[in-house]
């Protein structure tokens, strides 16, 4: 969604869900980029709720909504109602555990089957400083993210590595499909002749659910 800001330049927000199996570190990778800690004791109490982080990108502002699970995966209790209206999704697997990496192929299967290509995905295979335990080879992971349209990035949240390529590189792809849809409005507008339907484009309204295909 991006609203109009000051002097006619906008922001954009957007929602972002964390997907995935327990205990592969999806709460350490948002508490890693948002608040630069590892192992924190907040980190039970953040939980269930979502963390916010104003980010510029090619001189674009973004607000980041970043929801966290509560622990639901546990209990396979996570449903739609949680990633409905996400712009992005952010799809974390431990690379020491092969079944964290094959319950990622689940979660794209559902989100591309409730959501179409609607949501940008990245998934993140993480505890990299975990090396010598991998158990998921790069280049499956690698191979599989291309051919679902996601970007893959590895990540260790404890010794910080990948966090903040993770988020950007989501975020990035966001902001390209949220401007290529303001643009897909103009030129509708446009086409319909009417030169002052053009500045509709600056109304709140018209721009909620802006998205469009990653
Ligand atoms: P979850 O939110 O996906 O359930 P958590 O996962 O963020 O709660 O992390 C689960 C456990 O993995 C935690 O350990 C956490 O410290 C650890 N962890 C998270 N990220 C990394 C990482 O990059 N490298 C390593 N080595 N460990 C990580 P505990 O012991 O608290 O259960
Ligand atoms: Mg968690």
């Amino acid at each position: 969604m991006a609203v109009p800001g000051a002097g006619g330049s906008r922001s954009y927000n957007f929602k972002i869900v964390l997907l995935g199996e327990g205990c592969v570190g999806k709460t350490s990778l948002v508490l890693r980029y948002v608040e630069d800690k590892f192992n924190d004791r907040h980190i039970t109490t953040l939980q269930a709720s979502f963390l916010t982080k104003r980010v510029n990108i090619s001189g674009k502002r973004v607000n980041l909504a970043i929801w966290d699970t509560a622990g639901q995966e546990r209990f396979h209790a996570l449903g739609p109602i949680y990633y409905r209206e996400s712009h992005g999704a952010i799809l974390v697997y431990d690379i020491t555990d092969e079944d964290s990496f094959q319950k990622v192929k689940n979660w794209v299967r559902e989100l591309r089957r409730m959501l179409g290509n609607d949501i940008c995905l990245v998934i993140a295979g993480n505890k990299l400083d975990l090396q010598k335990d991998r158990h998921v080879l790069l280049e499956e992971a690698e191979a599989y993210a291309q051919e679902v349209g996601a970007f893959h990035v590895q990540t260790s949240a404890k010794e910080n590595k990948g966090v903040e390529e993770l988020f950007i590189e989501l975020t990035r792809r966001m902001l390209e499909s949220a401007v290529a849809n303001d643009q897909q409005r103009v030129n509708a507008l446009s086409r319909g002749n009417n030169a002052s339907n053009l500045q509709i484009v600056d109304d709140p309204a018209v721009q909620t659910n802006s998205k469009s295909c990653c």
